[in-house]
């Protein structure tokens, strides 16, 4: 941060914490996803997080950095029947759906996933439990295909739909699922991954697509994902809290 916008930040951090952040926060930003937010009852602090680094790149680091062995963990080999049938053929028949409130449905092979704009990064990930490890990644990016659906106005959250479940049962469903808002859907580290150190990506890391979110912990970067689907709430998704995590008691919004 430069000092102008650290003097700025701090500035406005007391403002809020007397309790006009409302009026500064929307005079900061001009998005409705933010003004969304603002109205909501969500923290101050991820209402500041939204204010000032709405668009922040996360650190990216060298090759050299790489990490020469990278975990893989949760789920690391989906078990059902449609899935096990796309891995046969090697993704040849995956078509990746987003639907929900967009104008125009799409249906999307991988190879039409890699004519779309791509993005490369060698990020850090981090995962809840207390590790890291730092990978390169390729995929599309999220917002130019969410631009080509058309999101109607009131689409708020993204949410992912996976093609894995874990074993533990609450509500009855066990299916991993994922949500983010607009701002991370659109931020320009946000890609859908097909490719993991300049290889396919491998089963274990989510084949044949898995979500980057690079300024989220591990748990919010849904392996996978076989649809997704703009949403107004996702109260009505799991347990209503989010994700599968979430729904187990981990927070929504996970930033490191
Ligand atoms: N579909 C699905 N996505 C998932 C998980 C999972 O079990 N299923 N685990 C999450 C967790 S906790 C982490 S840390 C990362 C792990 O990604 P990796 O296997 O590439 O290390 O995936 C996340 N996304
Ligand atoms: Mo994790």
């Amino acid at each position: 941060m430069s000092s102008i916008n650290r003097r700025t930040f701090v500035r406005a951090a007391a403002a809020a914490a007397t309790g006009v952040c409302l009026s500064a926060c929307n005079r900061l930003t001009n998005s409705p996803a933010v003004g969304n937010i603002l109205d909501s009852a969500e923290s101050l602090n991820l209402r500041l997080r939204k204010a000032f680094f709405r668009k922040a790149l996360a650190r990216e680091f060298p090759a050299s950095a790489i990490s020469p062995k990278f975990r893989a963990n949760g789920s690391t080999n989906p078990d059902s029947a449609a899935y096990r049938q796309l891995a046969a053929n090697n993704f040849a028949d995956y078509r990746l759906q987003i639907g929900g409130l967009v104008e125009q449905p799409l249906q999307l092979s991988l190879d039409e996933l890699r004519a779309t704009p791509g993005r490369t990064q060698i990020t850090r990930h981090d995962c809840v439990e207390g590790w890291s490890c730092i990978g390169k990644w390729h995929g599309a990016l999220l917002g130019p295909l969410l631009d080509r659906a058309r999101l109607k106005p009131d689409a708020r959250y993204l949410a992912f739909i996976c093609a894995d479940s874990l074993g533990r049962s609450l509500d009855g469903s066990t299916d991993y699922y994922e949500t983010i808002d607009l701002d991370d859907a659109y931020h320009a580290q946000t890609i859908l991954a097909y490719e993991m150190n300049d290889q396919v990506l491998p089963i274990a890391h989510g084949a044949p697509l898995r979500l980057r979110l690079e300024r989220q912990l591990g748990y919010k970067m849904a392996k996978y994902i076989m649809r997704i689907e703009a949403v107004e709430s996702f109260a009505h998704l799991g347990a209503g809290r989010g994700g599968y995590w979430e729904d187990r008691g981990y927070a929504w919004y996970a930033g490191i």
